[in-house]
């Protein structure tokens, strides 16, 4: 009967510790504002904004967001979303404009932005894959570097308001969680001990 107990006891703590811990949210937001702007000093329909402008036909455009504060330490991101705000990528048939927003590192194509119009702010929402989450991982710390490219000719203009990275992660399991798993374990493997020293 008590070999019954503490083998329930073990089974229940084991079971508490495997049972996943609850994900937490995270989010790395760049709110871009004119500091980085030669021409600055003013705001656009309500925003800040920093200005990216195109007259070649090949540019690009650099933001790194590196996901250096999880509070509990994470074990893994579960999900992940990236949004993008801004104003421009207005085409017309003598001047395309198209924005790609690609993964730097191997070159993941993360989606387009959406034409805007010139009446206000566009908000894109991305959802991240699997593998632009893994090569986010590779990094220490974990970082979504982040290109935006204009490849068509003429003159392009694009103004960005903000971007945010953002989504769950797993955290570390707690200390006292683990000192759970190791009682569990002694619970475990003591009676089954006992009865080998009976053999
Ligand atoms: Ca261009
Ligand atoms: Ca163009
Ligand atoms: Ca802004």
């Amino acid at each position: 009967m008590k070999r019954l107990f503490s083998a329930l006891l073990s089974v229940s703590l084991i079971l508490c510790v495997v049972g996943k811990g609850d994900a937490v949210w995270f989010e790395e937001r760049h709110d871009y504002d004119q500091t980085s702007q030669s021409l600055g000093g003013f705001t656009w329909l309500g925003e800040d904004f920093v200005e990216v402008l195109d007259f070649r036909n090949y540019f690009d455009w650099y933001d790194t967001f590196v996901l250096d504060d999880f509070d509990p330490a994470a074990v893994g991101i579960n999900w992940a979303e990236l949004t993008v705000t801004h104003w421009g990528n207005i085409s017309t048939k003598r001047r395309p404009e198209l924005w790609i927003v690609s993964q730097q590192a191997t070159n993941t194509l993360i989606g387009q932005l959406s034409p805007g119009c010139l009446c206000s702010w566009t908000t894109d929402t991305f959802s991240l894959s699997d593998g632009v989450i893994s090569e986010m991982m590779s990094h220490n710390p974990w970082q979504l570097a982040l290109i935006l490219s204009e490849e068509t000719g003429g003159l392009d203009l694009l103004k960005l308001d903000e971007a945010s990275v953002y989504g769950d992660y797993q955290p570390v399991p707690e200390p006292t969680t683990v000192m759970l798993l190791g009682t569990g374990l002694v619970g475990f493997a003591v009676p089954r001990l006992r009865k080998k020293v009976k053999k």
